[in-house]
């Protein structure tokens, strides 16, 4: 068997065509607002590059690529069976797009990445699969939970864990056969995919008993275990811009094996949109979603409840589940203020599709007493309506709204700052040049004593940055780690004072809200000094090189120079792993009834919590804190790199030529271009302000 044969032929590379396309457009339709800004600043960036020199050019087009690469993400995390995966087909408008179903569950974080484009087909697809070492972690440990229970000396628990590993292992073993080993750490590439091919590698399925070896190809999930990664590319119809939607295991993930691969998801993605189930809303098995939304901003986060086409009587029912999401958020310390909104995916597919009668009775019943209930302003149709009440267009909108203000917002002045700098440069050469090239003077400009200035600031600005780091960091750690043992003490201090006050039969247990809160804090204090000392020493490195152009040109009022927004900081996730305290399952039981002795309890159980908790230290002093500083470089890097284009662009006319007089001569008219472009440029900013 080759690679090909186990590729089926595309049997839906291409959407379905009976997808009513302008149901799809009301809810996209909601970014029209960002789209617009963009094209205003593709069209200030033309013009500029237009007006400028080569350089300018050079600038403008980098800034255009800068917008290109625009793509917001999405990632959608939730309950196990909510509806992730059917609503993320129905709000791309293509039913069957990914495996939903009642057996095939997604096990894989799967982007989609949506490119506009004029018809909507299926592009690419990449996998990538765990490596060996990887795969032999999880196996070994059998993921958190086999970790958790061996550290927790819960050996019944952990010999559970382990057979259910092995039985797992053994599984995909069969379904790989000899290439399995030769599998691990490598990556499928397809120029297209198909739902056949997306469920072999990203659904876990049921199992087959079934030895015939065909059918073991055939089979969906062959590669489920092993797949790390999933990236789809789609060329879309009605994506108005570049978006990354995720889809994520539910988040009761087996074994919590790739808990660390959602929380990863996560962090990558400014934006969250929780599904949850009507039926169940938040239920208290739902701490782990809980606590992966607490590390995060409300504003990053839109509830979605789902499925309400189950409910009897979904009008009425709706207030109660939304009092209750509250008062559970609140109860947990959780963001309440989070945007919460009903719907369900099967009206919204049904509604695409033009299925509406064929949706079950209730269902259809449900739909009827809800629509009663909406104010209707004007006659819908059934279509209509089932889209409107499935939830979609708002959630599109919503999304649209967050990301026009949240990411898009960002991203946007990031283009626009550099856009400003850019007028400014142009306007302070033409400064220069138009006279004297008036004059037929060469430029009297000392190019290398700039270059030279502009060098020595980019080192101190480094420098500077570098320092402040370190010494943030510093302290960062001090802080964790101070925290970390005041839990700690507080932890087991607890422990003693109730084994003196109910002995030690009675079982005991005990919160870790209190320590993710305090790492959060010591998380968000980090996080602001970061930011206040990086905005000042970017504001001083702009205003040093405002300085050093305004001595080159010799410019009576200089140039402003705008300084680069310290980069965001993106959310400690990792705050939210589950360590053994969060799970009150029987192990716990059986760890307390088998220690004896005061002593006993104190030592191990602080011995215990440290140890599970260690590793989250390690990831906000490593990972989260590492990530900060490359962001702070790179963006102290995209300053420079701007003026360096702009000062060696300079460098490569010492002499003018008849074609900078020419150009000179237009002067006045460029000025009055090169003012209406800067204010185009200062209204988006405003606008985004
Ligand atoms: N009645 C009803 N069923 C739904 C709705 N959304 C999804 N389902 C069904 O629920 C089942 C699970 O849907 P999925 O989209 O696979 O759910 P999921 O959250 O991605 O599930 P996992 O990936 O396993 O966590 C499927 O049979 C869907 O048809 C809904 O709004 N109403
Ligand atoms: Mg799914």
């Amino acid at each position: 068997v080759t690679l090909d044969d186990i590729v089926a032929s595309p049997l839906e590379a291409a959407r379905p065509d009976a997808v009513n396309t302008e149901l799809l457009r009301t809810g996209f339709s909601g970014f029209g607002g960002f789209l617009g800004r963009l094209k205003q600043m593709r069209d200030a960036l033309a013009d500029l590059a237009d007006i400028g020199d080569a350089a300018a050019t050079k600038g403008a087009d980098r800034l255009v690529h800068q917008i290109d690469a625009i793509e917001p993400s999405i990632t959608f995390i939730g309950q196990v069976k909510a509806g992730k995966t059917s609503l993320i087909n129905a709000m791309l408008g293509w039913p069957g797009l990914l495996p939903a179903d009642v057996n095939p569950w997604t096990s894989v974080v799967t982007s989609i990445h949506l490119a506009p484009a004029p018809d909507t087909v299926a592009t690419g697809a990449h996998f990538r699969f765990f490596d060996r070492e990887e795969w032999a972690r999880l196996v070994e440990k059998g993921g958190r939970l086999g970790e958790l229970a061996s550290r927790a000396g819960a050996q019944e628990e952990l010999e559970k864990v382990r057979r259910q590993v092995e039985r797992m292992r053994e599984k995909s073993q069969g379904r790989l056969g000899r290439r399995f080993e030769m599998l691990l750490g490598q990556d499928h590439r397809y120029s297209t995919f198909d739902r056949n091919l997306v469920e072999r590698y990203v659904c876990l399925g049921d199992e087959f008993e079934d030895d015939d070896t065909a059918a073991r190809f055939e089979a969906k999930g062959r590669f489920a275990d092993i797949t790390k990664s999933a990236d789809l590319f789609i060329d879309h119809a009605e994506a108005p811009l570049p978006l990354c939607i995720r889809d994520t295991p539910g988040v009761n993930d087996t074994f919590l094996m790739r808990e660390q691969i959602t929380i990863g998801a996560i962090r990558d993605s400014r934006l969250c949109v929780l599904v949850l189930s009507a039926h169940q809303a938040l239920s208290s098995v739902d701490m782990a979603l809980i606590r992966l939304i607490s590390n995060v901003k409300a504003r990053d986060i839109i509830i979605f409840v789902n499925r309400i086409d189950e409910l009897s009587d979904p009008a009425s029912q709706i207030g109660e589940i939304r009092d209750s999401i509250r008062a559970t958020l609140k109860r947990h310390k959780a963001p309440e203020d989070v945007l919460i909104h009903f719907g369900s995916a099967v009206w919204g597919l049904h509604a695409l599709t033009g299925r509406v009668a064929d949706l079950p009775a209730a269902s259809r019943a449900a739909l009827a007493r809800m629509a009663d209930n909406a104010a209707r302003t004007v006659l819908e149709t059934e279509t209509e309506l089932a889209w409107s009440l499935s939830g979609l267009p708002a959630l599109c909108w919503a999304i649209a709204e967050r990301i026009e203000d949240g990411a898009g917002r960002e991203a946007l002045d990031r283009v626009a700052r550099g856009a400003a700098n850019l007028a400014r440069g142009v306007t302070a050469t033409q400064a220069v040049v138009g006279p004297s090239a008036a004059m037929g003077r060469p430029l009297a400009v000392d190019i290398a004593a700039l270059q030279a200035a502009l060098k020595d600031i980019e080192a101190r600005a480094g420098l500077a940055l570098e320092r402040t780091f370190e010494m943030q960091n510093a302290e960062f750690a001090t802080r964790l780690d101070r925290a970390h043992r005041s839990f700690l003490n507080r932890a087991t201090g607890a422990l003693i004072d109730h084994l003196e006050k109910h002995g030690e039969r009675a079982v005991w247990s005990y919160e870790p809200t209190g320590l993710r809160m305090l790492f959060r804090s010591t998380c968000q204090l980090f996080a602001s000094r970061v930011q206040a000392d990086a905005r000042a020493i970017f504001a001083a490195t702009a205003e040093e090189t405002a300085a050093a152009y305004g001595r080159a040109f010799a410019l009576s009022d200089g140039v402003a120079i705008e300084a680069p927004e310290p980069p965001r900081i993106s959310p400690p996730v990792a705050i939210a792993q589950t360590i053994a305290l969060d799970i009150k399952g029987t192990w716990w039981r059986r760890w307390w009834l088998r220690r004896r002795g005061y002593r006993a309890f104190a030592i191990e159980f602080y011995q215990m919590i440290m140890a599970e908790t260690s590793p989250m230290l390690d990831q906000l002093q490593q990972d989260h804190a590492l990530r900060v500083r490359d962001d702070l470089r790179q963006t102290l890097n995209g300053f420079f790199q701007e003026q360096w284009e702009f000062v060696l662009g300079l460098a490569e006319k010492p002499d003018l030529s008849s074609a900078d007089l020419g150009n000179a001569l237009g002067l006045e008219e460029r000025s009055a271009r090169l003012r209406r472009i800067e204010s185009t440029v200062a209204m988006i900013r405003q606008d985004a302000a």
